[in-house]
């Protein structure tokens, strides 16, 4: 069963297990990754066999997490085949089959062989489709991370200072460093277990914040000065082009934050980046402040989705077109 609480049952299925996989979802970001490789790491010590199932893209800035590079396996014939011998295999910080990209395949045969020996651990409201016949489900959270801090508390398994970074990566990166609306009391108050196992801070705070290297500085520079505003300065939007990546010899992770960073202009409330990732395809990424819920006009197109204030999609269409299309959606917030 889909549960708003951790039940006593998922406790269960963690503990009893022997060889698990993590599915973080595609792209991971520092809650996805923070959550597997804790939960990992903390498996390993119980001396289970645990492996966190990862995509070809991972930004670069997250390798650092610890276990990264011990316990992360790419998809392969090998992978595959470690899924298949899985006795449990959890998806962490989402539960959209959409948003699971390579790793969607081999999951729904592993549903389909044992969907009892599966289970999602996600703090996105729940979507219509669900494939999952047992998990914890709760947005009340701030972070997936966050979740997994109390599966471990509740299975009585010690936090130690590689846990405790993973997670706090997680907890920090989806408030945004405490400043999301989803900072809860509960929330510092778990961020003040994870310092006091070990969580470094300042350490963490570099790499997940790092202004990045001159070059990411320089194309951030480019994407700020061509800003484009409507509906009375409160919508601000910006187009990127491949070629502009490309040019500064950068990938798309160079991009991450962007929109978080437009959302703080004044007087904006809702902010969108938009990536010509070929010349028929426009990823989008949305953010909003003061209530104007982004997800719906996210789910409006193919694999849209996330939080009510954070949300991404892809469309269809070349940029400037795919530019028109999105305006003309937003137009809706402000009628
Ligand atoms: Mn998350």
């Amino acid at each position: 069963m889909i549960e708003t609480t951790l039940s006593p049952a998922l406790v269960e299925m963690i503990r009893s297990s022997q060889q698990v996989a993590l599915i973080p979802h595609e792209r991971p970001d520092a809650d996805a990754l923070g959550a597997t490789l804790g939960l990992a790491l903390a498996l390993t010590t119980e001396g289970k066999v645990a492996r966190v199932l990862v995509g070809e893209f991972v930004q670069p800035p997250l390798r650092f997490l610890p276990g990264f590079a011990e316990l992360t396996l790419e998809r392969s014939a090998e992978s595959e085949a470690y899924l298949v011998a899985c006795d449990l295999t959890l998806v962490c910080d989402t539960h959209e089959p959409t948003l699971l990209g390579q790793w969607l395949e081999p999951l729904r045969r592993a549903l389909a062989k044992d969907a009892d020996a599966v289970a999602v651990i996600d703090h996105h409201r729940p979507g219509a489709e669900l494939i999952f016949s047992h998990g914890w489900i709760d947005p009340s959270y701030s972070s997936t991370c966050e979740m997994m801090l109390a599966a471990l508390e509740r299975l009585g398994w010690p936090l130690d200072a590689p846990i405790a970074n993973n997670l706090m990566a997680g907890v920090m990166y989806d408030t945004s460093r405490f400043t999301n609306a989803n900072t809860q009391p509960r929330t510092l108050a778990n961020a003040a277990t994870l310092v006091g196992a070990g969580a470094d801070v300042v350490d963490l705070n570099g790499q997940l914040f790092s202004l990045g290297a001159p070059d990411e500085v320089r194309l951030r520079g480019e994407i700020f000065a061509s800003i484009q505003l409507a509906f009375a300065g409160r919508y601000v939007w910006a187009l990127i082009q491949r070629e502009t990546l490309d040019r500064l010899g950068l990938d798309e992770s160079a991009l991450s934050g962007l929109t978080n960073d437009l959302r703080l202009i004044d007087g904006v409330v809702v902010a969108a980046t938009l990536f010509a990732t070929s010349p028929d395809s426009t990823r989008v990424s949305l953010r909003s402040r003061g209530g104007y819920e982004i997800r719906q006009i996210a789910q409006q197109y193919p694999g849209g989705g996330g939080h009510a204030v954070a949300a991404g999609c892809t469309i269809p269409l070349p940029l400037e077109q795919a530019a028109a299309d999105l305006q003309a959606r937003i137009a809706t917030l402000f009628a």
